[in-house]
């Protein structure tokens, strides 16, 4: 039942026992070390199956002067030229639909997802059959590792549309043997009909973004419903940082009263769920026999040991139809070395990802992350419900202003007391002073799908100074 070759073969008829910890005992725990000698074998055969088929990856490693046969160290691999996703779009437009790097006859793509192309051409992802179904298996295992067991009626509340995201968790819920409820997000009024479609059909499980999940209870509280009363007992998130920031966490767990998990990278690298949560702490494993994970430094692309801080890079190791090869994420994150204590032995990233570089904004020497903003805003009992991180530039100088939504019934004699409380707290936590702006309940929009809170005036004012948007 346990195979790990290349190309993936699977045993559809396999489950574990309900009672079992693990999918797959032995890939899960053996020795790191010993993991690592197989992927390295494993990189290898995906290197020279892409030289083989994938004119995109030969003539990169061409110009590179690297051969896959040249590769004999996980270090040699970590000098493999990363892909950048704008490579993917450009090689996409020359060789259209799927791009030079589909490996497979383009007969043999039966499924498509694609980016949603908010920002430049979107890339399609052309998907074998045999690919799908490795998805889906690879799924189920870090599902498997959630407590997410047959038993479970699962709701996917994410878009199912082009997002890879609300499909890899469709299907890897039906491969684990789940009830499967693919309720989607994002059309009029359909929050409301999720909560009364989540108490007819008994959901016990939930995965969408975390800022949809706070949406759905704040529109559960409007609606008169306690959202501990829907009965679900697992959570799990992908797509945007929260379920591993501490505050989010905390409120997402305490609204809904149910465990949290988080899950996701890219599209691109799917089985996304490689970065999934398998045990109940914030964080989450690089489950590295699905996909290979590097954290590399942002400037020189080079590997860094664990405890750093970095990049990640990922290398699918079970995809045959677009395999990814060293592709740059562009996201941050530390990362740990594996712990046998932890029962799994992989690397863990105890913060998940906490955003795209891009994202950061530094005011005053201090590099910034939403995620971390949102953290404090969000653990304060008199917060609201949704804030607006805006930035500007004053005089040459970056400003940081923070709108904050505050709770019903906060009297406005008590607004600045609160907004300065939480002006320290931000002071103390980023290093720099931020302006709070207390606003009503209700101002700001709410999310389907995933949150994007920053507004940066100095974007704008570069684009009206002739410097083009960023
Ligand atoms: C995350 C996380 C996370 C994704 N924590 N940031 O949903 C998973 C996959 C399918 C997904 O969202 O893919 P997509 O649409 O290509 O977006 C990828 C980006 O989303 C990724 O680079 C991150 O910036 C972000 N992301 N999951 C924090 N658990």
């Amino acid at each position: 039942m346990e195979q790990w070759t290349w190309p993936p073969r699977y045993d559809e008829g396999y489950r574990p026992a309900d009672d079992q910890r693990y999918w797959f005992p032995r890939r899960e725990t053996m020795p790191a070390e010993q993991r690592d000698e197989k992927i390295l074998e494993r990189i290898r055969e995906v290197m020279a199956y892409a030289w083989e088929h994938s004119p995109f990856y030969r003539r990169k490693w061409d110009d590179a002067g690297i051969h896959p046969s040249s590769i004999r160290s996980l270090e040699d691999f970590g000098k493999v030229p990363v892909v950048r996703k704008e490579e993917l779009r450009a090689d996409q437009a020359e060789h259209e639909p799927f791009g030079s790097y589909l490996c497979v006859p383009g007969a043999e793509v039966k499924h498509v997802n694609g980016t949603s192309g908010t920002t430049g051409r979107p890339t399609a992802f052309g998907i074998s059959e045999r690919d799908w179904r490795s998805v889906a298996n690879a799924h189920a295992r870090v599902m498997w590792a959630m407590g997410i067991r047959p038993r479970d009626t699962v709701l996917v509340a994410s878009p199912l549309s082009l997002y890879w995201g609300s499909w890899g968790a469709y299907i890897g819920g039906e491969r684990l043997g789940a009830r499967v409820f693919p309720f989607g997000a994002g059309q009029n009024g359909q929050t409301k009909r999720t909560l009364s479609w989540m108490r007819q059909m008994g959901v016990s499980v939930l995965y969408s973004t975390p800022s949809y999940a706070l949406h759905l209870a704040e529109t559960a509280r409007s609606e008169g419903i306690d959202p501990a009363s829907l009965g679900l007992t697992r959570m799990f998130f992908s797509g945007e940082p929260g379920a591993s920031v501490p505050s989010v966490r905390a409120m997402l767990e305490s609204k809904f009263g149910a465990k949290v998990y988080d899950s996701g990278s890219m599209a691109e690298v799917s089985p996304w769920m490689h970065l999934g949560a398998g045990q109940d702490e914030p964080g989450v494993f690089a489950w590295q026999d699905l996909v290979y994970t590097e954290v590399c430094d942002p400037g020189t692309l080079t590997p860094l040991p664990y405890g750093a801080e970095g990049t990640p890079v990922y290398t699918t190791l079970e995809r045959t139809s677009q395999p990814m090869i060293r592709l740059l994420s562009n996201d941050l994150t530390r990362w740990e070395a594996p712990d046998a204590a932890r029962g799994r032995t992989y690397p863990f990233l105890p913060k998940g990802i906490y955003g795209r570089i891009d994202d950061m904004f530094t005011v005053r020497g201090e590099n910034i992350y939403p995620s971390a903003i949102d953290d404090v805003v969000m653990a304060d009992a008199d917060y609201g419900g949704e804030h607006r991180i805006v930035i500007t530039r004053d005089a040459a100088m970056d400003t940081l202003a923070v709108q904050v939504e505050h709770r019903a019934g906060l009297a406005s004699a008590d607004h600045p007391g609160w907004t300065e409380r939480l002006s320290a707290r931000l002071r103390s936590v980023l290093g720099v002073g931020a302006d709070v702006v207390a606003m009503p309940p209700n101002t700001f929009d709410r999310t389907d799908f995933k949150a994007r809170r920053v507004i940066d005036d100095r974007a704008l004012l570069r684009e009206i100074q002739g410097g083009g948007p960023r």
